[in-house]
């Protein structure tokens, strides 16, 4: 670190007579090493022009000396021609070595005082999460899927065949009147149920089957425990020897693994049109309540037979649940519509 100089101090410069002629090379030559000395001891930028003012100005030593050489004959002029033009340029060398010196310093310290320190934590950064309804259809799907399901989607608009003809659900059905279905239009309506992908994939597809169908579906219902949009999770298993104890035991393993403990289940006979026989699932709640979970049966015989698969060599089973109302038994919520508020100190707490 070089010390500082006052700017208009000169006193540290060998005092030179103001006639050329009184002076000589070596004074000269100490005169130049004392402002260089100067120079590169300048602390900033205005010290530093005021030195090149001092020692290069109209008003200084070395102009006023230069000026002189015009009356000099021609064999001196030639001499300290020479030598003022040395000193000038060890002048003006060294001020604009110091002129780059100090803005280079200036930028280091730029730098240095703006430097950020990438390693502190950011500040209030919250993570987000996923939806709890997505969480539990990624729950639920997955006992599936290691189970050996396939996971299969469709359009949520749909036609009245795939939501309910090819069900085994024809026109007048009172089963229609229990979807609160909204129509587009006279064939094009929101599918009620995920069922339609099922009958999709198996127009498509032969037998052996099994798939699950996790999707959005719309009933015109609303209140504490139905939303205009719910999702379901449906399945559906196609083979040429499955039973209804073979889907007993599916549902009853599916439902130990989701819940994470031992559970009572009850098989309890009901009627869907597109599964016989069929069954509401009742799981023994803590105070020993039965709560219902979900329904399913073995597919309706019509139902394969309109899919063109062979009824009497296949049999099916299928099965359906909301995804909500299993969302609300795990995590205790006794309102669906908090699911769907969005309310961020809601859904917070499944992070
Ligand atoms: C095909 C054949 C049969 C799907 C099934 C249920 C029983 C059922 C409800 C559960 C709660 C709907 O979300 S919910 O309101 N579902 O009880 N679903 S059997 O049966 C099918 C599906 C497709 C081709």
């Amino acid at each position: 670190m070089t010390s500082p100089v006052a700017t208009n101090d000169l006193s540290a410069l060998p005092t030179l007579s103001t006639e050329l002629h009184d002076i000589n090379e070596e004074q000269l030559n100490h005169f130049a090493t004392a402002a260089e000395t100067m120079i590169a001891q300048a602390i900033d930028v205005p010290a530093l022009q005021n030195l090149r003012v001092q020692f290069t100005g109209k008003k200084s030593a070395l102009t006023g000396w230069s000026k002189q050489l015009g009356k000099l004959d021609s064999s001196d002029k030639k001499t300290y021609g020479g030598w003022l033009h040395g000193v000038r340029s060890r002048i003006q060398e060294a001020l604009s070595a110091q002129q780059q010196q100090l803005e280079a310093d200036a930028l280091s310290a730029k730098l240095e005082s703006e430097r950020i320190d990438i390693t502190l934590p950011a500040r209030g950064g919250q993570k987000g999460h996923l939806h709890p309804v997505t969480m539990t259809a990624q729950r639920m799907q997955q006992f599936f899927v290691q189970a050996g399901f396939n996971v299969a989607t469709g359009p949520e608009v749909e036609s009245d065949y795939y939501n309910f003809e090819a069900l085994n659900i024809p026109a007048h059905h009172p089963a229609r009147a229990m979807h609160d279905t909204f129509y587009f239009d006279a064939h094009y309506l929101l599918r009620t149920h995920t069922s339609p992908v099922q009958i999709r994939t198996m127009e498509k597809k032969a037998p052996p089957i099994r798939i699950i169908c996790p999707g959005r579906v719309y009933r015109n219902d609303s209140d504490q425990t139905h939303s205009p949009m719910f999702h379901q999770l449906e399945g559906l298993m196609v083979t040429e020897s499955s039973t209804f104890a073979e889907l007993k035991g599916l549902i009853s393993e599916f439902l130990e693994a989701f819940f994470g403990k031992q559970l009572t289940v009850r098989f309890r006979p009901s009627f869907f049109p597109f599964t016989e026989p069929s069954a509401e699932v009742d799981i023994l709640d803590d105070n020993g309540k039965w709560l219902e979970v979900m329904g399913c049966g073995m597919v309706h015989p019509q139902v394969l037979t309109n899919c063109d698969i062979d009824a009497d060599k296949y049999t099916g089973f299928a099965f359906g649940m909301g995804i909500e109302r299993f969302a609300m038994l795990y995590y205790g919520i006794d309102d669906l519509r908090l699911f769907f508020q969005n309310d961020v100190r809601f859904l917070k707490q499944f992070s």
